[in-house]
């Protein structure tokens, strides 16, 4: 059997006798690339240390083995919290004000992907396929070139790629364009974001564009593709079918008494607009003054990347609002805004899902937004709730059917709100079947087994020289 060598950021050990981590976006992911494959997954431990060494500790979990490397305090400031969480994070996501770029961070993150590329070198055989995860390693494949390597090597890029202009104000994005071309196999979200690479890389690199999503950069073949990243639906719709019996769910059913329940579901990230989603509430409660006391709304936030300064200032930002929207609004007997910060288990959530009328999912840009998708999964077929989605989230191209909103109008999303909470049991059926049809065909399976169909082409065809008449096109 072939084996599968996925490498990302972190790494979710399961525990001994197969019990699984907290299961996170990229775990399921890769646990469903990993149904058809044998293989390795390496990145970083969670662990800093001083003096790390470079051999990865090596784990046996069955038919997948794991290897995995600490970070030095350094390591991890200049390559984590730096340059990825502060200059690239911010900048894929169109925040340039936001971005903190340093010369010294960026050479960090240029080491820490040249230790992992000689890390993982000596544990790769020629036969596997490499499939990197995500914008903390875009030049890992440049590096592992560098080392001689010539499998197949593809990388998922799971937040946006935005327009050139804005990329391109990055002080690295010259080496960061030119590094990530040594990878055979790009995918992206959505065709906007392959949009957007593609053009930059054709303007900024002089790559040749041949046909089929091909590019020729510097005299190498790379393909760029979207691969709309899905959920696992089966597993999902059962937990949120299983969890009347919950008891956090069932005790929090029974606090909204006849209270219709909005719900949002996000780390703590300026990317997801939560403070800006709080004034559309308020906005709505300010313009439909009968809903007060008639309407709760529960927004869970676990605390994320608190060692970045940007992400200390939002969680004060939001502490604030919360307590104003509040202190204004809200009588002793009724809290128009329950916030709260801890993370909840997944059977929770989808609990919590299925019993909102309306799911808020407004991120002011996002690679795609699985909560948007956990959300419709979650819904009874028979009283679904509604989807108020921000045009800016990659989901929005596959859940058209959703109220479709400009998370920077926050008149408009109040409004959304109001059709939302007044919007008849027909209309609501009708938005989410399609929707719901289309989450249990493009699921995570689908997704992975896409990419990883694609990749395997590299293994023969892709990696001949294109023909004479491509050449010349
Ligand atoms: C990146 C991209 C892209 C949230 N709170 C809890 C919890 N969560 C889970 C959600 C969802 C996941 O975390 C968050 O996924 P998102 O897609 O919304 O956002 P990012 O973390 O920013 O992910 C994003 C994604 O990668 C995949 O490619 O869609 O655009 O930014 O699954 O349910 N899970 C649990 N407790 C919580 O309190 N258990």
């Amino acid at each position: 059997m072939a084996r599968l060598v996925i490498v990302s950021n972190r790494v979710a050990v399961p525990e001994e006798g197969g019990k699984a981590v907290a299961a996170g976006g990229l775990a399921v992911a890769v646990k469903e690339a990993f149904s058809s494959y044998e293989g390795l997954w390496f990145g970083w431990s969670g662990t800093v240390t001083e003096n790390p060494t470079e051999e990865p500790t090596l784990i046996d979990r069955g038919r997948v083995q794991y290897a995995v490397v600490d970070l030095s305090p350094q390591d991890h400031k200049e390559y984590y919290a730096g340059f990825a969480n502060r200059a690239l994070w911010p900048i894929m996501h169109y925040r340039l004000g936001l971005g903190a770029f340093s010369r010294s961070d960026y050479s960090g993150y240029s080491r820490v992907n040249r230790t992992f590329a000689r890390a993982l070198a000596k544990l790769v055989e020629p036969d596997d396929i490499i499939w990197v995860h995500d914008y903390h390693l875009l030049p890992l494949a440049s590096e592992l070139r560098g080392l001689g390597l010539a499998n197949p090597i593809g990388y998922f890029h799971h937040i946006p790629w935005p327009a050139a202009d804005v990329f391109n104000s990055l002080p690295a994005s010259g080496d960061l364009l030119r590094a990530i071309a040594d990878y055979d196999l790009i995918g992206l979200q959505t065709d906007p974001d392959v949009q957007n690479l593609s053009r930059n890389l054709i303007d900024t690199m002089r790559a040749i564009p041949l046909g089929g999503g091909s590019l020729m950069v510097d005299g190498r073949r790379t393909r760029i593709r979207s691969f709309p990243i899905g959920i696992d639906v089966e597993g999902f719709k059962e937990a949120a079918e299983k969890a009347g019996s919950n008891k956090v769910v069932r005790e929090t059913i029974a606090g909204l008494r006849t209270r219709k329940l909005l719900i949002g579901v996000d780390r703590l990230d300026y990317s997801k607009g939560v403070p800006e989603r709080m004034e559309a509430v308020s906005s709505f409660f300010a313009s439909n003054p009968d809903q007060r006391g008639n309407v709760t709304y529960i927004q869970i936030t676990p605390k994320s990347r608190s060692e970045v300064p940007e992400y200390e200032q939002l969680a004060r930002e939001v502490n604030e609002t919360v307590g104003e929207i509040n202190g204004s609004l809200g009588d002793p007997a009724w809290t128009p805004i329950q916030y709260v910060t801890k993370a909840y288990p997944r059977p929770v959530l989808a609990g919590l899902y299925r019993a909102a009328r309306v799911g808020l999912v407004t991120p002011m840009r996002d690679g795609m937004n699985l909560v948007a998708k956990e959300y419709i999964v979650a819904q009874s077929a028979e009283d679904p709730g509604v989807l108020v989605l921000s045009k800016f989230a990659g989901a929005a191209r596959q859940l058209p059917e959703a109220l479709l909103v400009n998370p920077y109008d926050r008149f408009e999303v109040a409004e959304a709100i109001r059709t939302a909470l007044y919007m008849s049991r027909g209309e609501r059926l009708e938005r989410w079947k399609p929707m719901a049809e289309r989450m249990t065909r493009e699921d995570v399976d689908w997704w992975a087994r896409n990419f990883l169909t694609e990749l395997e082409h590299f293994r023969t065809v892709e990696r001949e020289p294109p023909t004479a008449a491509q050449a010349a096109e």
